[in-house]
């Protein structure tokens, strides 16, 4: 094996979505987690809602890593992970009640990731009430307005809360002060929240590691290292539709920043596309269809928020999102999920391209005013109107469900993995 640094050339693979968001990520990095020593997160908070089911038991993770529904995989939540401390460990008991065994022993958490505060979600609320008809549609996990603290360099991180605390006392209330100074309708009990930060100092020090030696050293040691993208790429601060975009890089690059990891170490880049498109929350959605498809996709999908219950907005798989979506991720492989969702269709259809103004579009469009103008250019497909959430084998779907995948595969030149025909662990087909 080749060295480089003194080092073999160890691998890191990556399940990023490829479209809005809640394509599937979670079953995927459960897959891939049975034989992962160690599962990552490297971006976003609990805005996120990662769902797992194992023999009839469902898991929705938000702050942990999803690889800890198996008992080999231990996780790390990275330095580009924003935590809200009340609600990580709120998140440990809901799953050790279901029977996972999750303490320090195998969950780590890093020094550098950014704390969210009560008020950072309060604010979150404020700004989205002062947004009137221009509200983003954000979860209120206080993501926004944590991440803007980071920027600003007025946050607080968890090495902070670990080590002084007269020090964190005053930036803490520095950060208040400069909160309620922009927001003079939030209310903060600044003594009250002290009293519980200086517990929770106590509580969290067992899980907080210097997390960049830690997870090269468990690279180097050979261990199996898995991370899991929160989020998607079109909610990506920089390539998404925005402002309508969560605050966090969710694309490639988060994951090297929000972990410290140089690129050499990324092995498999596996995109989760949903067979069709959803987006929870506001903002240009082209190939959305407002009627009965539309409604069949998000009755039959179950498409509601596993954060919020939010119900999702569907549409037809857009091919233009997924172009770029590649162009920015890299993918080696993808993932197809909720393939079984389609199953009643008659006929299917895929947008291709974006017409505006009587022209093809080459790239995507970045003026949201272009977006929202854009005319999808459709394929039609034949549905294979049968149940396929039995199958397992490639072979056994049906000719126009091997199509449908086929034709994914030719437009972006890049191998289907895998296929989801269901919300269970083993309802799936390896493809590749
Ligand atoms: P935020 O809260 O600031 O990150 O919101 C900004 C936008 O990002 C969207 N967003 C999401 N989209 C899909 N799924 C997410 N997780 C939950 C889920 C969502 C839920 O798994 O279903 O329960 O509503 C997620 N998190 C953030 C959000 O809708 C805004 O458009
Ligand atoms: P994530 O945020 O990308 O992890 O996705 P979510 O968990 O928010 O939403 C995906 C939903 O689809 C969850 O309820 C999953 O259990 C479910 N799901 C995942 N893959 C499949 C599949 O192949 N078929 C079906 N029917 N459901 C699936
Ligand atoms: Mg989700």
């Amino acid at each position: 094996m080749a060295k480089v640094n003194g080092m073999r050339d160890l691998k890191v693979d990556v399940v990023l979505g490829a479209q809005w968001g809640d394509e599937g990520k979670g079953k995927i990095v459960d897959l891939l987690a049975e034989s992962a020593d160690l599962c990552c997160r490297c971006q976003g908070g609990n805005n996120a809602g990662h769902t797992v089911v194992v023999e009839g038991q469902d898991y929705d993770f938000h702050l942990l890593p999803s690889g800890l529904a198996h008992k080999n995989c231990s996780a790390l939540v990275g330095n580009g992970v924003v935590i809200h401390l009340d609600q990580f460990f709120d998140e440990i008991e809901k799953n050790v009640k279901k029977n996972l065994k999750i303490d320090n022993t195998n969950l780590f958490i890093s020094d550098k990731a950014h704390i969210v505060f009560d008020f950072h979600q309060n604010v979150d609320g404020i700004q989205e009430t002062q947004r009137e008809k221009n509200s983003l549609g954000t979860t209120k996990k206080g993501i926004g307005p944590t991440y803007s603290s980071k920027a600003s360099r007025e946050g607080i991180r968890i090495s902070d809360l670990i080590g002084d605390f007269d020090l964190f006392t005053e930036r803490f209330r520095s950060i208040v002060k400069s909160f309620r100074a922009a927001h003079p309708s939030l209310t903060v009990d600044e003594d009250k929240e002290l009293a519980k930060y200086r517990q929770h100092a106590e509580k969290i020090r067992p899980y907080v590691v210097e997390s960049v030696s830690f997870l090269q050293d468990q690279i180097k040691a050979g261990k199996k290292v898995l991370i899991e993208g929160a989020n998607a790429v079109m909610l990506d601060i920089d390539f998404g539709t925005y402002p309508f975009v969560t605050s966090s890089n969710c694309s490639i690059g988060g994951v090297l920043t929000g972990l410290g990891l140089p690129p050499r170490f990324i092995g498999n880049c596996y995109g989760v596309v949903k067979a069709y498109t959803t987006r929870v929350g506001i903002g240009p959605f082209p190939t959305e269809q407002i009627n009965e498809i539309g409604q069949t996709l998000q009755e039959q999908g179950f498409e509601f928020g596993v954060t919020t219950g939010r119900r999702r907005r569907c549409g037809w798989l857009d091919l233009v999102v997924l172009r770029y979506s590649n162009l920015i991720n890299g993918y080696t492989g993808l993932a197809i999920t909720k393939l079984d969702i389609l199953d009643t269709f008659h006929e299917i259809k895929v947008g291709v391209d974006y017409k505006l103004d009587g022209k093809i579009l080459k790239s995507f469009p970045t003026s949201l005013s272009e977006l929202t103008r854009v005319e999808v250019i459709y394929k039609t497909l034949p549905g294979w109107k049968t149940n396929i959430s039995g199958i397992r084998k490639y072979s056994d779907l049906p000719e126009n469900a091997k199509a449908y995948v086929q034709f994914i595969e030719d437009v972006l030149q890049v191998p289907v993995s895998w296929i989801g025909v269901g919300q269970s662990r083993d309802s799936i087909i390896q493809k590749a």
